[in-house]
Order: structure tokens, then C-alpha cells, then sequence
């Protein structure tokens, strides 16, 4: 009989501890895949954010460096300048890498920095309790913003992918979702150039997934997948921003 599905080899067999229907799983998911498919497992060290992704090296069966809050692409930087020939990358929610993190990100892409950037944007904190996030959307009730975001007040929610692409150094930009089987063969795609650009040794590489909270949306998994198709994508459209390989 042919295997049609299983578990990436670089995913190890234990269960997640994510939310029901949070996409960190199926991202989790993707990565794996990309890992495999280019023989990375035993040449991948990955720089870990805070959030709920921060467990992410009792699922990925390579090696895992933890960040303090916000550093990850910093550790990335170290991690890579002092090992070329490893493939590294970073994986932060938004919380860390548009919050905490910005100046690393922003710095890491500035300098050309042969890492990738997987960025999750959900639009909350997710970990501590759904704060409001630099990508929390106009009018999103959160615990920090229980009357809604308001721009007069905390300004408007930040473009990543977009904002990647102003500086001289980023050499691929992206934004994908993984709300619908579609988007998500898309992203795969997105992904793989992504990596491939790693590869290569063509320089600093972004990808940002637009990603559910159920939990902290107060949403049901179903109803969470629609609003990243009704309210994300409209204000964060998916695209290759930047592809300058
Ligand atoms: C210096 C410092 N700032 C903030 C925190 C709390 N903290 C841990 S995880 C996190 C938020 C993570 O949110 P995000 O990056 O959006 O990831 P998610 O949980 O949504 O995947 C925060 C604020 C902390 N422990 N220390
Ligand atoms: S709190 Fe949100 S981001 Fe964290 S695991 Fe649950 S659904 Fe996912």
C-alpha cells in the first residue's frame, strides 16, 4: 500500500501542546517538511523566540538554541557567522519579533544576514494571556485593549512582510496563510524559496504566516480560520514582497 501521509522525519512522535485548531502546528508542520525535503536535519540549528512557540525544541528534532525575550535573530546572527556551512533559522510570533525583537529583525535584515525569519502573526500575545500585539488589528478587542485598538492611541498594526523589503539587505520577502488547503500549498511553495535562498547563500530571508488563536480570539478553530480570511488577509495581503535572488 503507498504511505500518502506521515510525520516528518525531522518532527519528533510526541503531541503538541498547542490550542486546538492554533495554526503553530501545522507551521511547525511545513518547516518540518522543508527540513526533509533539502536534508537539513543534521545541519539545521534554530534560534527559539518566547511565546507559545518556545516548546518548539521538544518537537523539531534538531538542534535548538533559546533567545532572551526578543533575540532570536540576533542568536541567529551569532549562531551563523560562527558556523556558515549550518542552516539557521528563527521562528517568533509577533509578540517577540514586532515588539520585543524589532531592532533584531530589522538589524539582521538590514546586514543581509544569510538566516530565515519565520514570523507568526496571530495579532496577539498568544502565551501570556492575548495582550495587544504591534499587529493587533484597528478595533481588535484584546486584554490590553478591551475597547478595541485605536490608532489615535496605539498607532496602526505593522506590515512586516512589507516593511522587510525596505531594507537593502532582505533579499526575499513573503507573506502566507495556512487558513485553507490552497493558501497552504502555497505557502509550502513560498517556503521552499525561502530556504532556497539559505541555501544558496543569497542572504536574509522572511516569511510571515498569518496564524489563528482560537484561545485568545474567543473563536472557535472554524470560525478563527474565517476571520484570518475575512480580517487578516484584506489588511495583510499574501504575496512575494521582495525576491531579489
Ligand atoms: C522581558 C519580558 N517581556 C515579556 C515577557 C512575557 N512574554 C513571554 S511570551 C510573550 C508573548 C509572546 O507572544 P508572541 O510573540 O505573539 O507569541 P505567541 O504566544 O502568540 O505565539 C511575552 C510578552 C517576558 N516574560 N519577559
Ligand atoms: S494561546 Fe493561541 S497561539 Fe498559543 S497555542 Fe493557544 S491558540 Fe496557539
Amino acid at each position: 500500500m503507498k504511505q500518502v501521509f506521515k510525520r516528518p522525519k525531522s518532527l519528533k512522535d510526541v503531541p503538541f501542546h498547542f490550542c486546538p485548531g492554533c495554526h503553530h502546528g501545522v507551521i511547525h508542520r511545513l518547516v518540518a517538511e522543508c527540513i526533509d525535503l533539502y536534508d537539513l536535519q543534521e545541519k539545521t540549528i534554530c534560534a527559539a523566540s518566547v511565546g507559545c512557540s518556545v516548546f518548539m525544541y521538544d518537537y523539531f528534532d534538531v538542534d535548538v538554541c533559546e533567545s532572551p525575550h526578543g533575540r532570536a535573530a540576533a542568536v541567529a546572527t551569532g549562531i551563523k557567522r560562527a558556523r556558515p556551512e549550518n542552516f539557521v533559522f528563527t521562528y517568533q510570533g509577533d509578540g517577540d519579533l514586532a515588539a520585543l525583537g524589532i531592532a533584531e529583525g530589522l538589524h539582521a535584515a538590514n546586514r543581509g544576514e544569510n538566516i530565515t525569519i519565520i514570523f507568526v502573526n496571530n495579532t496577539v500575545y498568544g502565551m501570556t494571556g492575548g495582550q495587544m500585539a504591534p499587529t493587533t488589528m484597528l478595533g481588535q478587542t484584546t486584554t490590553t485593549s478591551p475597547f478595541g485598538r485605536d490608532f489615535h492611541r496605539e498607532g496602526y498594526p505593522i506590515r512586516m512582510a512589507e516593511l522587510m523589503t525596505m531594507l537593502g539587505g532582505t533579499t526575499f520577502s513573503a507573506r502566507v496563510a495556512v487558513n485553507t488547503p490552497k493558501n497552504l500549498m502555497q505557502a509550502k511553495k513560498v517556503l521552499k524559496k525561502a530556504f532556497e535562498v539559505q541555501i544558496q547563500n543569497q542572504g536574509f530571508s522572511f516569511v510571515e504566516f498569518l496564524s489563528s488563536c482560537p484561545t485568545n480570539w474567543k473563536m472557535t478553530p472554524e470560525k478563527a480560520n474565517q476571520r484570518v480570511q475575512d480580517e487578516m488577509i484584506p489588511y495583510f495581503p499574501l504575496g512575494i514582497y521582495k525576491d531579489s535572488e
